[in-house]
């Protein structure tokens, strides 16, 4: 199968290359895509230097499978391009999430809503599909009523120059900042542009991104998301109020068996998941699951998962696994 990687030479595209061979995804040629000026250079895959390509060449070749990581307006611009050749788009950029006529999908989740006229496929954001994975079993089985959510976000959600900005403060160091403040020895209490509303993008992505995937709109969800100095993952303390009753017991053990859930919960080892453990790791890793001690049927836990892997690049590349299991592609 020809499949294109737009956004090739980025952290999360370089990590789908990653996954793409790590999965053995049956790609007959790789065709990398990115701007004009990384157009000649190369990346490896499967042991193999490959040219990056233009956008026009990577069309000419006519690919079945286009996972894009390029941003929005990218996305926005090219996807259809694409799409119109014949060629699946799975997007992991929030060009098209909220779009009404495109499915935006987590496979452990919502993956059944996929049809053969999909042409665009929508990667939810990373903090979204970390939460999602864990909390959906819980309200297939007792319905949600509230989320409170405050996410501790590694810097490589941010890109290689978040890395680099930290890494320069780390050293003692004048550079370039993408936050605006100093990451190294800080918590930043925000995570893209402020909304009128005060709550920023990426707290109102885990709102409406939450309300689109389980296909309810009377979740009440209040996110709080900061920026950790941090490279290893995503972690999320979460507080989830059921509408039914429930026990640990019970909650422990659907998560226990949760798809793609692992769960890490042993306080008397000091055993509960962080991001260190999580890095370069598929799994959506909960502990520190525990009953609120005031509200009843509400529960809190700890949820750790490789914002690069699960948050964006394996979970495009298990939407595309479920494409060729239904010969889509
Ligand atoms: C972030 N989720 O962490 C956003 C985009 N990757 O910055």
């Amino acid at each position: 199968m020809k499949v294109a990687v737009v956004g090739a030479t980025g952290l999360v595209g370089s990590v789908m290359l990653k996954v793409l061979e790590e999965r053995n995804f049956p790609v007959t040629e790789l065709i990398p895509v990115a701007s004009e000026k990384s157009v000649g250079k190369e990346v490896l895959f499967k042991g193999q230097m490959v040219k990056v390509v233009s956008v026009q060449e990577a069309l000419a070749k006519k690919p079945h499978l286009a996972i894009f990581s390029a941003g929005a307006s990218v996305s926005k611009m090219l996807a259809p391009q694409f799409a119109k050749i014949g060629c699946k788009v799975v997007d992991n950029s929030s060009a098209w999430r909220m779009d009404p006529d495109i499915k935006l999908v987590i496979p452990e989740v919502n993956g059944d809503v996929l049809t053969i006229g999909d042409m665009i496929i929508a990667n939810p954001n990373c903090s979204t599909i970390q939460m999602l994975v864990a909390l959906n079993p819980l309200h297939q089985e007792y319905g949600i009523k509230r989320i409170v959510v405050s996410t501790y976000q590694s810097i490589t959600g941010t890109g290689v120059k978040a890395v680099t900005q930290m890494e320069n403060e780390r050293a003692g160091v004048e550079g370039p900042m993408v936050y605006p403040h100093p990451i190294d020895k800080n918590c930043i209490p925000q995570c893209d542009v402020f909304l009128d509303n005060r709550y920023t993008k990426e707290e109102v992505k885990l709102i409406v991104e939450t309300h689109k995937i389980l296909g309810d709109k009377t979740i009440a969800v209040t996110p709080t998301a900061v920026r950790v100095p941090v490279v290893g993952g995503h972690s999320e303390s979460i507080t989830v109020e059921l509408k039914k009753s429930a026990t640990l017991d019970d909650i422990t053990k659907i998560l226990s068996f949760a798809p793609g859930v692992v769960v890490l919960d042993n306080p008397a080892k000091n055993e509960y998941p962080m991001a260190r453990m999580a890095e370069g790791k598929d799994s959506v890793f909960v502990g520190r699951i525990r009953p609120d001690l005031f509200v009843q049927n509400c529960f809190s836990m700890w949820v750790v998962a490789d914002n690069l892997r699960k948050g964006a690049a394996t979970n495009a590349i298990q939407i595309a696994e479920l494409l060729l299991a239904k010969n889509w592609i």
